[in-house]
């Protein structure tokens, strides 16, 4: 029997189940992925923030792929370095957009492989890449992704806009003296 509370919500403002998840393929992408978390935090977006190897705990990926759409998610930011095939087999078990950070992990091309192994996704399974260590930037685009039917994010991300003129604009006032 459906209840009320089982009921799809008007707006994704009555939501505390995380809206964005937020995973990474190990612990040395943490320094990087956390400015995603802290600005959704700043955003007042609901999210949770976890490691998901592909190549160390690749069952994993698989339910986190499976169960996002279920638990509620809309959109999943993925960061990976090196061999980063954490976006891309997210992709391939889920039909929610998956946003691409990858990582400036310790290799000779540093970042570049991961870039490559996120933008050359096959027809039809997609991940929106930003750039490298790009996190804060995939934060941004997946609150614009929630704006699109939540009012209030659509204000919060004007009023960021408005923050980043300003800060030009007194830069430039500055400059003038
Ligand atoms: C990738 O391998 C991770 O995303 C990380 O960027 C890179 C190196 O991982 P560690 O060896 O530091 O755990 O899977």
């Amino acid at each position: 029997m459906t209840t009320a509370s089982a009921a799809a919500p008007a707006t994704d403002d009555y939501r505390d189940t995380p809206l964005v998840g937020i995973v990474m393929g190990s612990q040395s992408d943490l320094t990087v992925m956390r400015a995603a978390a802290e600005l959704l935090r700043q955003f007042g977006v609901p999210h949770e923030i976890t490691l998901v190897s592909p190549h160390r705990t690749p069952y994993r990926l698989i339910e986190y792929g499976e169960t996002a759409r279920k638990r509620g998610m809309r959109v999943i930011i993925a960061g990976g370095g090196g061999a980063a095939h954490l976006p891309g087999m997210l992709a391939a078990f889920t039909t929610l957009p998956v946003i691409g950070v990858p990582i400036n992990s310790a290799t000779s091309v540093h970042g570049l492989d991961s870039v490559l192994s996120m933008l050359q996704m096959p027809a039809g399974v997609p991940v929106a890449t930003v750039a490298i260590d790009g996190a804060a930037n995939a934060a941004v685009l997946a609150t614009q992704m929630l704006a699109l039917s939540n009012a209030r994010l659509a204000d919060v991300l004007e009023k960021y806009r408005t923050a980043l003129k300003d800060k030009v604009m007194r830069t430039i006032e500055e400059l003038r003296k």
